[in-house]
């Protein structure tokens, strides 16, 4: 596959032909469905989905006894297995006896809780894992509220009860409360309760049982999931759920059938939210078996298929018979709640690193990337070289950086911001985090109290073992480069998680950042003479021999406001030593950091310069004296 279409896409898995799959379905009944299930694994981040799936799939069968098979195999895309967590969701589908289960795996962080939302309308239950021992978090309330306003089957499984801290009993009752809060309804309160161990393949409905395999999980899906409710005697209709590429036959359209039955060779209209057709006809149509496809030649309602030969379609739009022309309705996504604004690099270095670099390209590539993306959003702006990117949260902003860098894309980044909102009186309203904290005891209170410069509020506090967890309304604006405090005073101990909860009038102003920049007043290459000096004043990002600019910023000051530093000073050269190796210079490694520590160090007067070799942080005026001048400039008006 081309760089290009690795990051608008996941990586694929490779189509078998029908003749070759071991599951033929051709000769099924197409009315009955009785034999399908369409379920989601949805959960807070890392209590084990994809683990979770892989044995699922291995247990029934999906490879061969000598087959390789890696890891956590659904999370197929480079930067999934880089960061160990699930972007994009994702089907496949797994036999057991004589049932089809249709399976999507979702990611569980808050920023990828749109690919959540996409696929839920595709399936007709969820197995909601809870961890035995973190027990319900933000995002396990974000994914369940989603679920049960869809009127879908939970099955709750209480994942990861070999560890020495689970605690499933409490468990449970937390996510009795949950349910309760969530204002389930009676019928949905009567869930089965499945315990696991998804990482060795084994569940059983009772504690006290021994558990040898998945199949009470298995059994408890067809038994409480209901098969798919279908009317096959109307004219085929879908809705596109997600969209997939292979190097075989390109993009691909995945979806349930939602009404009727289709044949490769119908003629379709293809339907877009604003009710304009284009007529196609199916040309190329599979189900999913194990991890990947089987090409089918008809398929009917409750069946997940995908479709290739449709260039134009996009998550959202529906595919129907030709007589039908009006699109069936298609879940509303949560709206983004930050933004950050993209643009051309205009620092001193553009253009050596990237290969694609100028506005035209950027901007093709920010809009390609919401056929895909569906909770992400592109606009224009008054400046014809800047583009506003709006999202879920600053992971999900990040990784669409990242991937851009990785296809060879250069450009600068400003400070994510949050989006603000007028309510229906007209009252400004900005968007509040449910935050969820576990820190040990003896850094509480200083939690507590930088949460509350922030204008957090306790909502609940409840000790467990030796640490203490802490819930918070937080206005997002004030999570913005909050992690990296958090896990300074915790040193390290701390777990955070937050998801969106509501829009809630403005809270009032937050302070930024309590350290400034060491800025760079010259354009030259680092010294080691240079640098010595200039880590008095704080901690360095940059090394001797790095190309420095006026207006960079090379390092963290220890005091809060911004120092200009000369980070280039060569000694003089009485003696021959090359600026790069002068003297017995005792530098200390400079702190390097990632590029979602450098989203989060940025302040508003700051841009972030991504090129696929570097990132660097600079101020947006570079010039040191006008940006003096600004700055006095913004204080006065201030007063
Ligand atoms: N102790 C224990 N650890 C488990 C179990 N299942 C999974 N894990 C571990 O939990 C971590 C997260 O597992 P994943 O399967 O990636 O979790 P996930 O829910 O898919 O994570 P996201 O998709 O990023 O939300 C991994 O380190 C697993 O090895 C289990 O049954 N017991
Ligand atoms: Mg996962």
């Amino acid at each position: 596959m081309g760089r290009e279409t690795l990051a608008a896409t996941p990586r694929q898995f490779p189509i078998f032909v029908a003749c070759t799959n071991p599951f033929a379905v051709k000769d099924m009944a197409l009315q009955d469905r009785s034999d399908f299930r369409n379920i989601a694994i949805i959960a807070h981040v890392d209590h084990g989905k994809t683990t979770l799936v892989d044995h699922m799939l291995r247990q029934s069968g999906t490879f061969r006894d000598n087959q390789v098979v890696a890891e956590r195999v659904m999370d197929s895309n480079d930067l999934e297995r880089e960061k160990g967590i699930t972007i994009m969701a994702k089907n496949a589908a797994v036999r057991w006896n004589t049932y089809k289960i249709n399976i999507v795996d979702t990611p569980g962080h808050s920023d990828f809780g749109g690919e959540v939302e996409r696929v839920l309308s595709m399936v007709d239950g969820v197995l909601l894992l809870v961890d035995a021992a973190e027990g319900p978090l933000p995002q396990t309330r974000f994914v369940l509220r989603k679920a049960l306003d869809m009127g879908l089957k939970p099955i709750i499984v209480i994942n990861k009860i070999d560890r020495s801290d689970a605690r499933p009993q409490e468990v449970l009752d937390e996510i009795m409360e949950l349910f309760i809060n969530l204002g389930a309804s009676y019928e949905q309160l009567d869930f089965p309760i499945i315990y696991a161990i998804g990482k060795l393949g084994v569940a059983k409905a009772k504690l006290e049982e021994e558990a040898t395999s998945l199949d009470p999980l298995f059994e408890a899906i067809v038994r409480h999931i209901p098969p798919p409710k279908v009317d096959t005697d109307v004219p085929f209709a879908m809705v596109i759920s997600a969209l997939a590429w292979s190097d075989y036959v390109g993009r691909i359209a995945i979806g349930r059938v939602i009404e009727g039955s289709v044949k490769v060779g119908d003629n379709v209209n293809l339907i877009k939210p604003d009710g304009s057709r284009e007529s196609s006809r199916i040309t190329k149509m599979y189900v999913h078996e194990g991890i990947t496809r089987a090409e089918v030649d008809e398929a009917s309602a409750g069946e997940i298929i995908a479709l290739s030969g449709f260039e134009n379609v996009y998550i959202g739009e529906t595919i129907a018979h030709s007589s039908r022309t009006e699109p069936l309705s298609y879940v509303n996504i949560e709206e983004p709640t930050i933004a950050m604004y993209f643009m051309v690099n205009t620092s001193p270095l553009a253009g050596r690193e990237g290969k694609f670099v100028t506005t035209p390209k950027i901007r093709e590539r920010l809009y390609r990337e919401l056929r895909n993306n569906v909770s992400l959003r592109v606009d224009d702006t008054d400046s014809p070289d800047v583009f506003k990117v709006s999202g879920r949260g600053e992971l999900q902003l990040a990784i669409l950086i990242e991937t851009m860098r990785r296809e060879g894309y250069e450009f600068a980044v400003s400070r994510p911001e949050v989006l603000f909102r007028r309510d229906e009186n007209g009252t400004l309203v900005e968007p509040i985090e449910h935050v969820t904290v576990d820190v040990p005891q003896d850094h509480v209170g200083t939690v507590i109290e930088s949460l509350g410069r922030r204008k957090g509020e306790m909502t609940a506090m409840t000790p467990s073992n030796d640490s203490v967890r802490c819930e918070f309304l937080v206005p997002a604006r004030g999570l913005i480069g909050f992690r990296t405090e958090f896990l300074t005073s915790t040193r390290g101990e701390g777990i955070i998680h937050h998801t969106f909860d509501s829009y809630q009038p403005f809270k009032g102003a937050i302070s930024g950042r309590s350290r400034g920049a060491l800025v760079s007043m010259e354009t030259g290459q680092a010294t080691a003479y240079a640098l010595e000096m200039v880590q008095a004043r704080g901690t360095l990002f940059i090394e001797p021999g790095q190309p420095v600019y006026e207006g960079l910023i090379i390092g963290e000051n220890a005091r809060e406001e911004d120092l200009s530093v000369n980070a280039s000073r060569t000694k003089h050269l009485t003696n021959m030593r090359s600026s790069g190796s002068d003297g017995l210079v005792k530098l200390e490694a400079p702190r390097q950091l990632s590029l979602e520590q450098c989203i989060e160090f940025l302040e508003d007067d700051e841009l972030l310069e991504v090129t696929p070799s570097s990132v660097r942080m600079r101020k947006k005026i570079l010039d040191t004296t006008m940006r003096q001048r600004a700055k006095k400039r913004e204080a006065a008006a201030m007063e």
